[in-house]
Protein backbone atom coordinates (compact mmCIF):
# COMPACT_ATOMS: atom_id res chain seq x y z
CA UNK A 1 0.00 0.00 0.00
CA UNK A 2 1.24 3.48 -0.86
CA UNK A 3 2.23 6.03 1.98
CA UNK A 4 -0.40 9.00 1.53
CA UNK A 5 1.56 11.15 3.94
CA UNK A 6 1.85 14.67 2.22
CA UNK A 7 5.95 15.21 3.29
CA UNK A 8 6.38 11.51 1.24
CA UNK A 9 5.33 13.08 -1.94
CA UNK A 10 7.14 16.48 -1.66
CA UNK A 11 10.32 14.35 -0.82
CA UNK A 12 9.91 12.32 -3.69
CA UNK A 13 9.89 15.67 -5.85
CA UNK A 14 13.63 17.15 -4.40
CA UNK A 15 15.50 17.20 -7.08
CA UNK A 16 18.23 14.67 -7.72
CA UNK A 17 21.11 16.76 -6.63
CA UNK A 18 20.69 17.06 -3.26
CA UNK A 19 23.39 19.40 -2.57
CA UNK A 20 21.73 21.97 -4.52
CA UNK A 21 19.97 25.36 -2.78
CA UNK A 22 16.48 25.03 -2.09
CA UNK A 23 16.10 28.23 -0.19
CA UNK A 24 18.16 31.52 0.30
CA UNK A 25 17.48 33.78 3.20
CA UNK A 26 17.80 37.15 2.89
CA UNK A 27 20.56 37.73 5.29
CA UNK A 28 22.58 35.39 2.96
CA UNK A 29 21.91 31.35 4.47
CA UNK A 30 21.57 28.80 1.75
CA UNK A 31 19.78 25.70 3.04
CA UNK A 32 20.43 22.79 0.24
CA UNK A 33 17.69 20.05 0.35
CA UNK A 34 19.85 17.66 2.33
CA UNK A 35 19.83 20.57 4.59
CA UNK A 36 15.71 20.01 4.40
CA UNK A 37 15.84 16.44 4.66
CA UNK A 38 18.30 16.01 7.30
CA UNK A 39 16.49 18.92 9.10
CA UNK A 40 12.91 17.43 8.92
CA UNK A 41 13.83 13.82 9.67
CA UNK A 42 15.77 14.94 13.06
CA UNK A 43 13.02 17.03 14.06
CA UNK A 44 10.31 14.31 13.23
CA UNK A 45 12.59 12.11 15.22
CA UNK A 46 11.99 14.57 18.20
CA UNK A 47 8.07 14.58 17.54
CA UNK A 48 8.27 10.59 17.92
CA UNK A 49 10.56 10.47 20.52
CA UNK A 50 8.32 12.38 22.67
CA UNK A 51 5.59 9.61 22.36
CA UNK A 52 2.57 11.52 21.84
CA UNK A 53 -0.86 9.35 21.15
CA UNK A 54 -1.66 9.06 17.28
CA UNK A 55 -3.41 12.45 16.19
CA UNK A 56 -1.91 14.78 18.60
CA UNK A 57 -1.24 18.64 17.11
CA UNK A 58 1.60 20.66 16.92
CA UNK A 59 0.71 24.14 17.69
CA UNK A 60 3.49 26.78 16.18
CA UNK A 61 3.41 30.66 16.95
CA UNK A 62 7.00 31.34 16.08
CA UNK A 63 8.47 34.12 13.57
CA UNK A 64 8.93 33.30 10.02
CA UNK A 65 12.36 31.50 9.42
CA UNK A 66 13.00 28.28 7.45
CA UNK A 67 13.69 26.31 10.62
CA UNK A 68 9.77 27.33 11.38
CA UNK A 69 9.05 26.10 7.80
CA UNK A 70 10.78 22.77 8.56
CA UNK A 71 8.99 21.90 11.73
CA UNK A 72 5.93 22.14 9.25
CA UNK A 73 7.33 19.81 7.08
CA UNK A 74 8.69 17.63 10.27
CA UNK A 75 5.39 17.70 11.73
CA UNK A 76 3.84 16.22 8.53
CA UNK A 77 6.75 13.59 8.49
CA UNK A 78 5.97 12.43 12.46
CA UNK A 79 2.15 12.07 11.09
CA UNK A 80 1.02 14.53 13.34
CA UNK A 81 -1.15 17.62 12.65
CA UNK A 82 -0.04 21.01 12.14
CA UNK A 83 -1.63 23.92 13.65
CA UNK A 84 -0.42 27.02 12.59
CA UNK A 85 -0.74 30.89 14.62
CA UNK A 86 -0.46 34.14 13.29
CA UNK A 87 2.26 35.84 15.16
CA UNK A 88 0.25 38.34 16.16
CA UNK A 89 -2.32 37.33 18.24
CA UNK A 90 -2.23 37.92 22.09
CA UNK A 91 -2.86 35.99 25.10
CA UNK A 92 -6.79 35.67 24.87
CA UNK A 93 -6.35 34.61 21.02
CA UNK A 94 -3.88 32.24 22.07
CA UNK A 95 -5.79 30.55 25.11
CA UNK A 96 -9.06 29.88 22.81
CA UNK A 97 -7.09 28.24 20.19
CA UNK A 98 -4.83 26.56 22.25
CA UNK A 99 -7.76 25.35 24.84
CA UNK A 100 -9.72 24.58 21.92
CA UNK A 101 -7.28 22.23 20.10
CA UNK A 102 -5.41 20.94 23.32
CA UNK A 103 -1.93 20.62 21.37
CA UNK A 104 0.20 17.86 22.75
CA UNK A 105 3.21 19.91 21.25
CA UNK A 106 3.38 24.28 21.64
CA UNK A 107 6.45 26.21 20.11
CA UNK A 108 6.95 29.61 20.37
CA UNK A 109 9.10 32.36 20.31
CA UNK A 110 11.60 32.79 23.70
CA UNK A 111 10.46 36.39 24.38
CA UNK A 112 6.98 34.58 24.69
CA UNK A 113 7.30 31.52 26.13
CA UNK A 114 6.55 32.73 29.61
CA UNK A 115 2.83 33.53 28.94
CA UNK A 116 2.50 31.38 26.12
CA UNK A 117 3.64 28.21 28.05
CA UNK A 118 1.24 29.06 31.09
CA UNK A 119 -1.87 29.39 28.58
CA UNK A 120 -0.13 25.89 27.25
CA UNK A 121 0.50 24.10 30.56
CA UNK A 122 -2.84 25.00 31.86
CA UNK A 123 -4.15 23.68 28.39
CA UNK A 124 -2.16 20.16 29.03
CA UNK A 125 0.32 20.47 26.91
CA UNK A 126 2.93 18.83 27.84
CA UNK A 127 5.63 19.85 25.68
CA UNK A 128 6.80 23.72 24.99
CA UNK A 129 9.36 24.45 23.19
CA UNK A 130 11.09 27.80 21.66
CA UNK A 131 12.07 28.72 18.20
CA UNK A 132 13.54 31.96 17.47
CA UNK A 133 14.25 34.13 14.51
CA UNK A 134 18.21 33.66 14.44
CA UNK A 135 17.93 29.69 15.06
CA UNK A 136 18.08 29.32 18.70
CA UNK A 137 15.58 27.56 20.83
CA UNK A 138 14.98 24.58 22.57
CA UNK A 139 13.61 22.93 19.60
CA UNK A 140 16.28 23.11 17.47
CA UNK A 141 19.10 22.05 20.69
CA UNK A 142 16.68 18.96 21.48
CA UNK A 143 16.54 17.75 17.56
CA UNK A 144 19.95 17.97 17.13
CA UNK A 145 20.53 15.12 19.42
CA UNK A 146 18.14 13.25 16.81
CA UNK A 147 18.89 11.02 13.82
CA UNK A 148 19.11 12.39 10.66
CA UNK A 149 16.92 9.83 8.83
CA UNK A 150 13.46 9.14 9.57
CA UNK A 151 11.05 7.27 7.07
CA UNK A 152 7.99 9.14 6.56
CA UNK A 153 4.63 7.73 8.97
CA UNK A 154 2.09 5.99 7.03
CA UNK A 155 -0.66 8.18 6.73
CA UNK A 156 -3.35 7.92 4.60
CA UNK A 157 -5.52 10.27 2.07
CA UNK A 158 -8.10 11.09 4.94
CA UNK A 159 -5.77 11.30 7.67
CA UNK A 160 -5.56 15.11 9.50
CA UNK A 161 -2.12 17.10 8.01
CA UNK A 162 -2.89 20.69 9.26
CA UNK A 163 -6.17 22.56 11.31
CA UNK A 164 -6.65 26.36 10.40
CA UNK A 165 -8.14 28.36 12.50
CA UNK A 166 -10.99 30.16 11.01
CA UNK A 167 -14.24 32.02 11.76
CA UNK A 168 -15.75 30.77 9.54
CA UNK A 169 -19.31 32.84 8.00
CA UNK A 170 -20.09 33.10 11.83
CA UNK A 171 -19.63 32.98 15.50
CA UNK A 172 -16.47 31.75 17.28
CA UNK A 173 -13.24 30.56 15.64
CA UNK A 174 -13.13 27.22 14.28
CA UNK A 175 -10.55 25.13 13.07
CA UNK A 176 -10.58 23.81 9.61
CA UNK A 177 -9.22 20.06 9.70
CA UNK A 178 -7.55 19.31 6.11
CA UNK A 179 -6.20 16.30 5.28
CA UNK A 180 -2.84 14.70 3.14
CA UNK A 181 -5.58 14.14 0.99
CA UNK A 182 -6.66 17.84 0.50
CA UNK A 183 -2.97 19.33 0.68
CA UNK A 184 -1.49 17.05 -2.06
CA UNK A 185 -4.23 16.83 -4.51
CA UNK A 186 -5.10 20.70 -4.52
CA UNK A 187 -0.69 21.39 -5.02
CA UNK A 188 -0.81 18.96 -8.02
CA UNK A 189 -3.68 20.50 -9.31
CA UNK A 190 -2.02 23.66 -9.00
CA UNK A 191 1.53 22.56 -10.45
CA UNK A 192 0.19 21.87 -13.26
CA UNK A 193 -2.69 24.36 -13.80
CA UNK A 194 0.48 27.45 -13.45
CA UNK A 195 2.48 25.40 -15.54
CA UNK A 196 5.54 24.64 -12.95
CA UNK A 197 8.54 24.07 -14.91
CA UNK A 198 12.33 23.41 -14.20
CA UNK A 199 14.18 26.28 -13.54
CA UNK A 200 11.35 28.01 -11.72
CA UNK A 201 12.28 30.15 -8.20
CA UNK A 202 10.20 31.37 -6.12
CA UNK A 203 10.20 34.76 -4.50
CA UNK A 204 8.12 33.64 -0.70
CA UNK A 205 7.21 37.02 0.24
CA UNK A 206 3.71 35.91 2.68
CA UNK A 207 3.64 34.24 5.99
CA UNK A 208 3.70 31.04 6.65
CA UNK A 209 0.78 30.59 9.26
CA UNK A 210 -2.34 30.78 6.77
CA UNK A 211 -2.81 28.78 3.69
CA UNK A 212 -1.11 31.72 0.62
CA UNK A 213 2.44 31.13 2.06
CA UNK A 214 2.15 27.68 3.86
CA UNK A 215 0.16 26.11 1.35
CA UNK A 216 -0.13 27.10 -2.13
CA UNK A 217 3.33 29.15 -2.26
CA UNK A 218 5.23 26.36 -0.14
CA UNK A 219 4.15 23.16 -1.64
CA UNK A 220 3.76 24.35 -5.33
CA UNK A 221 7.79 25.55 -4.87
CA UNK A 222 9.00 22.01 -3.13
CA UNK A 223 6.25 19.46 -5.44
CA UNK A 224 8.18 20.80 -8.45
CA UNK A 225 11.75 20.98 -6.66
CA UNK A 226 12.06 24.98 -7.44
CA UNK A 227 14.54 27.38 -4.75
CA UNK A 228 13.05 29.83 -3.13
CA UNK A 229 14.02 33.16 -2.17
CA UNK A 230 12.85 33.30 1.18
CA UNK A 231 11.93 37.09 2.74
CA UNK A 232 11.45 37.04 6.42
CA UNK A 233 9.56 40.03 6.54
CA UNK A 234 7.95 41.07 3.13
CA UNK A 235 9.59 44.46 2.00
CA UNK A 236 8.76 45.63 -1.95
CA UNK A 237 12.21 46.84 -2.73
CA UNK A 238 13.86 43.41 -1.81
CA UNK A 239 10.99 41.70 -3.34
CA UNK A 240 11.71 43.68 -7.13
CA UNK A 241 15.39 43.19 -6.53
CA UNK A 242 14.60 39.71 -6.24
CA UNK A 243 12.96 39.57 -10.07
CA UNK A 244 16.24 39.14 -11.43
CA UNK A 245 16.83 35.65 -10.22
CA UNK A 246 13.67 34.63 -9.80
CA UNK A 247 10.07 33.48 -12.42
CA UNK A 248 7.05 33.39 -9.68
CA UNK A 249 5.56 35.35 -6.59
CA UNK A 250 2.50 35.35 -4.78
CA UNK A 251 1.02 38.10 -2.93
CA UNK A 252 -1.53 39.63 -1.53
CA UNK A 253 -3.10 42.55 -3.05
CA UNK A 254 -1.21 44.57 -0.88
CA UNK A 255 1.82 43.22 -1.95
CA UNK A 256 1.02 44.49 -5.49
CA UNK A 257 -0.10 48.19 -4.24
CA UNK A 258 3.39 47.96 -2.03
CA UNK A 259 5.59 46.97 -4.86
CA UNK A 260 3.90 49.46 -7.67
CA UNK A 261 5.00 52.48 -5.35
CA UNK A 262 8.67 51.55 -6.18
CA UNK A 263 10.10 53.79 -8.94
CA UNK A 264 12.37 50.17 -9.11
CA UNK A 265 9.12 48.27 -10.50
CA UNK A 266 10.10 48.70 -14.45
CA UNK A 267 9.79 46.07 -17.45
CA UNK A 268 13.34 45.42 -16.97
CA UNK A 269 13.16 44.68 -13.57
CA UNK A 270 10.65 41.67 -13.93
CA UNK A 271 11.53 40.26 -17.41
CA UNK A 272 13.18 37.73 -15.62
CA UNK A 273 9.19 36.62 -13.85
CA UNK A 274 7.02 34.03 -15.55
CA UNK A 275 4.07 34.17 -12.84
CA UNK A 276 2.83 36.83 -10.84
CA UNK A 277 -0.26 35.26 -8.84
CA UNK A 278 -2.51 37.11 -6.31
CA UNK A 279 -4.77 36.01 -3.88
CA UNK A 280 -6.72 36.13 -0.45
CA UNK A 281 -8.14 39.18 -1.42
CA UNK A 282 -10.24 41.14 -4.18
CA UNK A 283 -7.50 42.54 -6.56
CA UNK A 284 -8.70 45.94 -7.53
CA UNK A 285 -9.11 46.05 -11.46
CA UNK A 286 -6.50 49.26 -11.16
CA UNK A 287 -3.64 46.97 -9.44
CA UNK A 288 -4.30 44.58 -12.34
CA UNK A 289 -4.11 47.29 -15.39
CA UNK A 290 -1.52 49.27 -13.46
CA UNK A 291 0.84 46.23 -12.68
CA UNK A 292 0.45 45.24 -16.44
CA UNK A 293 1.60 48.92 -17.41
CA UNK A 294 4.43 48.58 -15.20
CA UNK A 295 6.27 45.15 -16.28
CA UNK A 296 4.38 44.19 -19.39
CA UNK A 297 2.98 41.18 -17.20
CA UNK A 298 -0.67 40.02 -16.19
CA UNK A 299 -1.19 39.18 -12.75
CA UNK A 300 -3.09 36.01 -12.46
CA UNK A 301 -5.91 36.16 -9.87
CA UNK A 302 -7.29 33.02 -7.84
CA UNK A 303 -9.76 32.81 -5.25
CA UNK A 304 -9.82 29.80 -2.39
CA UNK A 305 -10.06 29.65 1.42
CA UNK A 306 -8.88 27.71 4.34
CA UNK A 307 -11.89 25.06 4.50
CA UNK A 308 -11.55 24.81 0.90
CA UNK A 309 -7.66 25.82 -0.26
CA UNK A 310 -7.66 27.05 -3.69
CA UNK A 311 -11.27 27.12 -6.01
CA UNK A 312 -10.50 28.80 -8.90
CA UNK A 313 -8.02 30.44 -11.00
CA UNK A 314 -7.67 32.31 -14.11
CA UNK A 315 -5.93 30.89 -16.93
CA UNK A 316 -1.97 30.26 -17.18
CA UNK A 317 -1.96 29.37 -20.69
CA UNK A 318 -3.60 31.90 -23.69
CA UNK A 319 -5.16 28.79 -25.41
CA UNK A 320 -6.84 28.39 -22.27
CA UNK A 321 -8.03 32.23 -22.05
CA UNK A 322 -7.37 35.27 -21.14
CA UNK A 323 -6.65 36.44 -17.29
CA UNK A 324 -9.42 38.90 -17.42
CA UNK A 325 -8.96 41.21 -14.19
CA UNK A 326 -11.94 41.82 -11.72
CA UNK A 327 -12.70 37.66 -12.42
CA UNK A 328 -11.16 34.73 -9.64
CA UNK A 329 -11.06 32.85 -13.52
CA UNK A 330 -12.50 28.91 -14.15
CA UNK A 331 -13.26 26.44 -11.20
CA UNK A 332 -9.83 24.54 -11.14
CA UNK A 333 -10.09 21.11 -12.47
CA UNK A 334 -11.84 18.52 -10.17
CA UNK A 335 -13.42 21.54 -8.39
CA UNK A 336 -17.24 21.56 -8.38
CA UNK A 337 -18.82 25.29 -8.22
CA UNK A 338 -22.49 26.18 -8.45
CA UNK A 339 -24.35 29.21 -7.65
CA UNK A 340 -27.24 29.30 -5.40
CA UNK A 341 -30.16 31.75 -4.85
CA UNK A 342 -31.08 32.02 -0.82
CA UNK A 343 -33.66 29.78 -1.30
CA UNK A 344 -30.97 26.92 -3.08
CA UNK A 345 -32.39 27.13 -6.48
CA UNK A 346 -29.91 27.23 -9.15
CA UNK A 347 -29.16 30.29 -10.59
CA UNK A 348 -28.82 31.04 -14.41
CA UNK A 349 -25.94 32.29 -16.38
CA UNK A 350 -25.17 35.55 -14.96
CA UNK A 351 -27.11 36.09 -12.12
CA UNK A 352 -25.71 36.43 -8.91
CA UNK A 353 -25.43 34.06 -6.05
CA UNK A 354 -24.12 32.24 -2.81
CA UNK A 355 -21.22 30.44 -4.09
CA UNK A 356 -20.83 26.17 -3.43
CA UNK A 357 -18.20 23.85 -3.86
CA UNK A 358 -17.37 20.37 -3.76
CA UNK A 359 -14.23 18.59 -4.60
CA UNK A 360 -11.24 16.73 -3.02
CA UNK A 361 -9.98 19.64 -1.73
CA UNK A 362 -12.79 20.70 0.54
CA UNK A 363 -12.10 20.12 4.42
CA UNK A 364 -13.20 16.92 6.62
CA UNK A 365 -15.16 19.70 8.98
CA UNK A 366 -14.62 21.85 11.61
CA UNK A 367 -12.47 20.15 14.85
CA UNK A 368 -15.07 19.14 17.52
CA UNK A 369 -17.44 21.08 15.54
CA UNK A 370 -20.10 18.03 13.92
CA UNK A 371 -23.07 20.76 14.11
CA UNK A 372 -21.21 23.68 12.47
CA UNK A 373 -19.93 21.41 10.07
CA UNK A 374 -23.54 20.46 9.25
CA UNK A 375 -24.60 23.97 8.96
CA UNK A 376 -22.47 24.70 6.19
CA UNK A 377 -22.86 21.85 4.08
CA UNK A 378 -25.63 21.64 1.43
CA UNK A 379 -28.13 18.53 1.82
CA UNK A 380 -26.53 17.18 -1.09
CA UNK A 381 -23.24 17.71 -0.14
CA UNK A 382 -21.89 21.34 -1.48
CA UNK A 383 -19.75 22.91 0.99
CA UNK A 384 -21.42 27.24 1.25
CA UNK A 385 -18.22 29.44 1.06
CA UNK A 386 -20.07 32.53 2.57
CA UNK A 387 -19.37 34.47 -0.91
CA UNK A 388 -21.40 35.80 -3.11
CA UNK A 389 -20.85 35.83 -7.19
CA UNK A 390 -21.95 34.82 -10.20
CA UNK A 391 -20.67 32.89 -13.58
CA UNK A 392 -20.32 34.24 -16.76
CA UNK A 393 -21.05 32.14 -20.03
CA UNK A 394 -17.40 31.48 -20.53
CA UNK A 395 -17.09 30.21 -17.59
CA UNK A 396 -15.54 33.05 -15.32
CA UNK A 397 -16.22 33.59 -11.82
CA UNK A 398 -16.83 36.91 -10.71
CA UNK A 399 -17.10 37.90 -6.89
CA UNK A 400 -19.01 40.55 -6.11
CA UNK A 401 -19.56 40.12 -2.13
CA UNK A 402 -19.79 38.08 0.74
CA UNK A 403 -23.16 36.96 2.92
CA UNK A 404 -20.72 36.44 6.07
CA UNK A 405 -19.96 39.63 8.14
CA UNK A 406 -16.05 39.40 7.16
CA UNK A 407 -13.39 42.47 6.59
CA UNK A 408 -10.54 41.33 4.53
CA UNK A 409 -7.35 43.91 5.62
CA UNK A 410 -4.11 43.11 3.65
CA UNK A 411 -5.17 39.74 2.81
CA UNK A 412 -5.86 38.74 6.53
CA UNK A 413 -9.91 38.21 7.97
CA UNK A 414 -11.13 40.41 10.37
CA UNK A 415 -14.56 39.13 11.49
CA UNK A 416 -16.59 42.50 13.37
CA UNK A 417 -18.70 40.28 15.45
CA UNK A 418 -15.36 39.36 17.50
CA UNK A 419 -13.90 43.39 17.60
CA UNK A 420 -17.74 44.14 18.61
CA UNK A 421 -17.50 42.02 21.54
CA UNK A 422 -14.70 43.43 22.98
CA UNK A 423 -15.75 47.14 22.33
CA UNK A 424 -18.90 45.93 23.78
CA UNK A 425 -17.44 44.83 27.44
CA UNK A 426 -16.02 48.23 27.62
CA UNK A 427 -17.04 50.30 30.73
CA UNK A 428 -19.98 53.01 29.28
CA UNK A 429 -20.30 51.28 26.00
CA UNK A 430 -24.12 50.53 24.95
CA UNK A 431 -23.05 48.68 21.31
CA UNK A 432 -21.26 49.27 18.36
CA UNK A 433 -20.86 48.13 14.86
CA UNK A 434 -17.38 47.56 13.22
CA UNK A 435 -17.52 47.86 9.17
CA UNK A 436 -14.66 47.28 6.76
CA UNK A 437 -14.49 50.64 4.06
CA UNK A 438 -12.07 51.23 1.00
CA UNK A 439 -8.00 51.84 2.14
CA UNK A 440 -5.77 52.19 -0.71
CA UNK A 441 -2.96 49.98 0.95
CA UNK A 442 -5.18 47.42 2.69
CA UNK A 443 -7.79 47.46 0.06
CA UNK A 444 -10.73 47.05 3.45
CA UNK A 445 -9.73 48.71 6.71
CA UNK A 446 -11.99 48.33 10.20
CA UNK A 447 -13.93 52.00 11.32
CA UNK A 448 -15.43 51.17 14.65
CA UNK A 449 -18.76 53.42 15.57
CA UNK A 450 -19.75 53.11 19.51
CA UNK A 451 -22.74 54.66 21.50
CA UNK A 452 -22.32 54.86 24.64
CA UNK A 453 -24.52 54.23 27.61
CA UNK A 454 -26.79 57.28 28.57
CA UNK A 455 -24.28 59.33 31.08
CA UNK A 456 -21.45 58.06 29.64
CA UNK A 457 -18.99 59.73 27.80
CA UNK A 458 -16.55 58.05 25.36
CA UNK A 459 -13.11 58.60 23.79
CA UNK A 460 -12.48 56.62 20.00
CA UNK A 461 -8.92 56.95 20.33
CA UNK A 462 -9.03 55.47 23.95
CA UNK A 463 -11.06 52.73 22.80
CA UNK A 464 -8.73 51.95 19.90
CA UNK A 465 -5.92 51.99 22.56
CA UNK A 466 -7.46 49.39 24.65
CA UNK A 467 -8.26 47.04 21.83
CA UNK A 468 -4.60 47.29 21.03
CA UNK A 469 -3.72 45.61 24.26
CA UNK A 470 -6.07 42.81 23.90
CA UNK A 471 -6.48 41.90 19.65
CA UNK A 472 -3.80 41.09 17.21
CA UNK A 473 -3.06 44.48 15.33
CA UNK A 474 -4.38 43.66 11.81
CA UNK A 475 -7.91 43.38 13.86
CA UNK A 476 -7.42 47.15 15.43
CA UNK A 477 -10.00 49.34 14.04
CA UNK A 478 -8.13 52.34 11.98
CA UNK A 479 -10.48 54.46 13.38
CA UNK A 480 -13.61 55.16 16.03
CA UNK A 481 -16.46 57.11 16.16
CA UNK A 482 -18.66 57.30 18.59
CA UNK A 483 -22.25 58.69 17.85
CA UNK A 484 -25.99 58.53 19.75
CA UNK A 485 -27.18 55.41 17.66
CA UNK A 486 -26.64 53.16 15.09
CA UNK A 487 -29.26 53.09 11.90
CA UNK A 488 -31.18 49.82 12.20
CA UNK A 489 -33.77 48.62 9.75
CA UNK A 490 -37.36 47.98 11.20
CA UNK A 491 -36.26 44.68 12.20
CA UNK A 492 -34.42 46.45 14.44
CA UNK A 493 -31.27 44.95 12.59
CA UNK A 494 -28.19 47.26 12.49
CA UNK A 495 -27.64 48.93 8.92
CA UNK A 496 -23.81 48.49 8.39
CA UNK A 497 -24.34 48.98 4.46
CA UNK A 498 -25.20 52.31 5.81
CA UNK A 499 -22.25 53.07 7.96
CA UNK A 500 -20.38 51.63 4.95
CA UNK A 501 -21.74 54.24 2.92
CA UNK A 502 -21.27 57.31 5.31
CA UNK A 503 -17.44 56.45 5.82
CA UNK A 504 -16.25 55.53 2.06
CA UNK A 505 -13.99 58.05 1.44
CA UNK A 506 -12.33 57.70 4.80
CA UNK A 507 -8.78 56.64 3.14
CA UNK A 508 -9.55 58.02 -0.14
C1 LIG B 1 -0.40 45.17 9.58
N1 LIG B 1 -1.30 46.07 10.04
C2 LIG B 1 -2.46 45.83 9.45
C3 LIG B 1 -2.24 44.72 8.61
N2 LIG B 1 -0.96 44.33 8.71
N3 LIG B 1 -3.66 46.44 9.53
C4 LIG B 1 -4.66 45.96 8.82
N4 LIG B 1 -4.54 44.89 7.99
C5 LIG B 1 -3.34 44.25 7.88
N5 LIG B 1 -3.22 43.17 7.09
C6 LIG B 1 -1.13 47.18 10.98
C7 LIG B 1 0.14 47.13 11.78
O1 LIG B 1 -0.13 46.53 13.01
C8 LIG B 1 0.47 48.61 11.95
O2 LIG B 1 -0.30 49.16 12.96
C9 LIG B 1 0.00 49.22 10.67
O3 LIG B 1 -1.05 48.36 10.20
C10 LIG B 1 1.06 49.32 9.60
O4 LIG B 1 1.82 48.13 9.58
P1 LIG B 1 2.84 47.76 8.43
O5 LIG B 1 4.24 47.81 8.96
O6 LIG B 1 2.53 48.55 7.22
O7 LIG B 1 2.42 46.27 8.20
P2 LIG B 1 3.32 45.10 7.72
O8 LIG B 1 3.95 44.47 8.89
O9 LIG B 1 4.18 45.58 6.60
O10 LIG B 1 2.23 44.07 7.19
C11 LIG B 1 1.45 44.31 6.06
C12 LIG B 1 1.38 43.03 5.19
C13 LIG B 1 0.84 41.90 6.09
C14 LIG B 1 2.77 42.67 4.68
C15 LIG B 1 0.46 43.30 4.04
O11 LIG B 1 -0.44 42.29 6.61
C16 LIG B 1 0.77 40.61 5.39
O12 LIG B 1 1.78 39.89 5.29
N6 LIG B 1 -0.40 40.23 4.86
C17 LIG B 1 -0.57 38.96 4.16
C18 LIG B 1 -1.60 38.13 4.83
C19 LIG B 1 -1.73 36.72 4.23
O13 LIG B 1 -0.75 36.02 4.01
N7 LIG B 1 -2.97 36.30 3.94
C20 LIG B 1 -3.26 35.01 3.36
C21 LIG B 1 -4.38 34.35 4.11
P3 LIG B 1 0.34 50.07 14.11
O14 LIG B 1 1.21 51.05 13.40
O15 LIG B 1 -0.84 50.67 14.79
O16 LIG B 1 1.07 49.06 14.94
S1 LIG B 1 -4.83 32.80 3.32
C22 LIG B 1 -6.35 33.16 2.63
O17 LIG B 1 -6.89 34.18 2.87
C23 LIG B 1 -7.03 32.30 1.62
C24 LIG B 1 -7.09 30.86 1.88
C25 LIG B 1 -6.46 32.53 0.24
O18 LIG B 1 -7.26 32.59 -0.69
O19 LIG B 1 -5.23 32.67 0.14
P1 LIG C 1 -9.82 32.56 4.77
O1 LIG C 1 -10.95 32.34 5.68
O2 LIG C 1 -8.67 33.30 5.36
O3 LIG C 1 -9.45 31.32 4.19
O4 LIG C 1 -10.35 33.56 3.64
C1 LIG C 1 -11.15 33.11 2.61
C2 LIG C 1 -11.91 34.22 1.99
O5 LIG C 1 -11.02 35.14 1.32
C3 LIG C 1 -12.84 33.77 0.89
O6 LIG C 1 -14.03 33.22 1.39
C4 LIG C 1 -13.06 35.04 0.10
O7 LIG C 1 -14.04 35.84 0.73
C5 LIG C 1 -11.70 35.72 0.23
N1 LIG C 1 -10.88 35.60 -1.00
C6 LIG C 1 -9.85 34.76 -1.24
N2 LIG C 1 -9.34 34.98 -2.48
C7 LIG C 1 -10.07 35.99 -3.02
C8 LIG C 1 -10.05 36.70 -4.26
N3 LIG C 1 -9.14 36.43 -5.20
N4 LIG C 1 -10.98 37.65 -4.46
C9 LIG C 1 -11.90 37.94 -3.53
N5 LIG C 1 -11.96 37.34 -2.33
C10 LIG C 1 -11.06 36.37 -2.08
Amino acid sequence: MNNHNLFAALRAAFPQDLDSAAVETDDGLVYSWRDLDRGTAMMANLLRALSLPEGSRVAAQVEKSVEAMILYLATLRAGYVFLPLNTAYQSAEIEYFVGNAEPAVVVCSGKNFGWVSKIAFKAGTRNVFTLNEDRTGSLLERAAHHSDSHEPVRRNSDDLAAILYTSGTTGRSKGAMLSHGNLLSNAQVLKDYWGWQAGDVLIHALPIFHVHGLFVALHGALLNGSKMIWLGKFDPRRAIANMREATVLMGVPTLYVRMLAEPSLTPEAARHMRLFISGSAPLLIETFNEWRVRTGRTILERYGMSETLMLTSNPYREEEGRRRGGTVGFPLPGVGLRVRAEDASELATGEVGGIEVKGPNVFKGYWRMPEKTHEEFTADGWFKTGDVGKLDELGYVTIVGRSKDLIISGGYNVYPAEIEGYINEMPGVAESALVGVPHPDFGEAGVAVVVPKPGASLDGEQIVARLKSQLANFKIPKRCFVVRELPRNTMGKVQKNLLREEHKLLFT
